[in-house]
């Protein structure tokens, strides 16, 4: 399905994990509506190039999510950009897109008209001990009312299409993701970590637009996977 707006599932594939050919062909023979390269450490252009040629013809949507600007796979099918609305760092708020133009600019006006397609993101980090909690030095001690006012941040006052409520390696508050829904009018709400099984699975669907799985194809297996597809 190309429109991502319209995706429920999505599956993230980590370019520093061991990603065998049989957990390649799982994911693309597993009904997932897209797969998504993306990781927060030791992640280079050229593994997640590596992992984009491995995927990108099985036949489902391609997403690269950089996490710097010196990882970038152009060709991708979507590229989506992560701001982090709860960092208490500018680099990850404006620092690291500022630094992606300045990159480009000796060619800025066909950079701005790539620009043009790519998807902006606006991560609101909520579990402490993961690694793009400690990088990106996210205040992660709030409340649902606090998260829910960031996310009116990225909606209303920087007009982001994505909301995403990001506990990564940790099942989150179902509350807390049902709380940013209410405030939220445009924006697809977004809803990564800790979904091992059928029923996280459900449960936060019954508040996020789309669910993005990671950790579990790596750490409990490709059955374990499957079930998290709806
Ligand atoms: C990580 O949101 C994703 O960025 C998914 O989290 O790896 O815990 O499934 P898990």
């Amino acid at each position: 399905m190309k429109d991502w707006r319209r995706w429920r599932h999505i599956t993230k594939l980590d370019p520093d994990r061991t990603n065998d050919d049989r957990i390649i062909r799982a994911v693309c023979e597993s009904g997932t509506d897209a797969v998504m390269i993306s990781g927060t450490q030791n992640v280079t252009y050229e593994k997640s190039r590596e992992l984009f040629v491995r995927v990108r013809d099985c036949g489902l949507p391609v997403v690269v999510e950089p996490s710097d600007p010196s990882n970038v796979v152009y060709e991708a099918d979507y590229l989506f950009v992560p701001l982090v609305l709860n960092s208490t760092m500018g680099e990850w708020i404006t620092g690291k897109h500022a630094e992606w133009i300045e990159m480009n600019y000796d060619k800025l006006e066909s950079f701005l008209k790539a620009l043009d397609s790519v998807i902006f993101e606006g991560y609101i980090v909520l579990n402490p001990d993961s690694a793009v909690a400690r990088v990106t030095g996210a205040m992660c001690d709030i409340d649902g009312k606090k998260a829910a006012s960031f996310a009116v941040v990225g909606e209303k006052i920087l007009g982001l299409p994505i909301i995403y409520i990001e506990y990564s390696g940790k099942y989150g508050n179902p509350e807390v993701v049902k709380e940013i829904k209410s405030v939220l009018s445009n924006s697809r709400l977004f809803y990564g970590g800790g979904i091992d099984s059928r029923e996280k699975a459900f449960e936060m669907l019954n508040f996020a637009d789309t669910i993005v799985v990671g950790n579990v194809i790596y750490e409990r297996g490709i059955d374990v996977y499957l079930s998290t597809i709806p």
